[in-house]
């Protein structure tokens, strides 16, 4: 699972602390890609779901945008 983001972003910083909320350790339990503008990161965002927009979760086939829908979806997965 991969979280792209960047640390001043405010949408991406809720997800990182629910992330941290639910036990999970980046670079163990997800990767985090840096993704602010201009980065290879936020290229690889436009090309996966077609926004330039962060936060952005990838995890196998799902594609992700919107802070609360992705830490709705991992809560989920976390529970089932
Ligand atoms: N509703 C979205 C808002 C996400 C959002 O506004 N992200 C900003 C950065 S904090 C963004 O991607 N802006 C465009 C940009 O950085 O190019 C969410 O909750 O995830």
């Amino acid at each position: 699972m991969k979280l792209y983001q960047y640390r001043t972003c405010p949408y991406s910083s809720y997800v990182r602390d629910a992330f941290d909320e639910m036990g999970m350790v980046p670079g163990k339990d997800y990767e985090l890609v840096e993704a602010s503008r201009g980065t290879p990161g936020r290229e690889e965002v436009v090309r996966l779901g077609g926004l330039s927009q962060v936060p952005f979760l990838v995890d196998g086939e799902t594609r992700m945008y919107e802070s609360r829908d992705i830490v709705s979806y991992v809560r989920n997965k976390q529970t089932s």
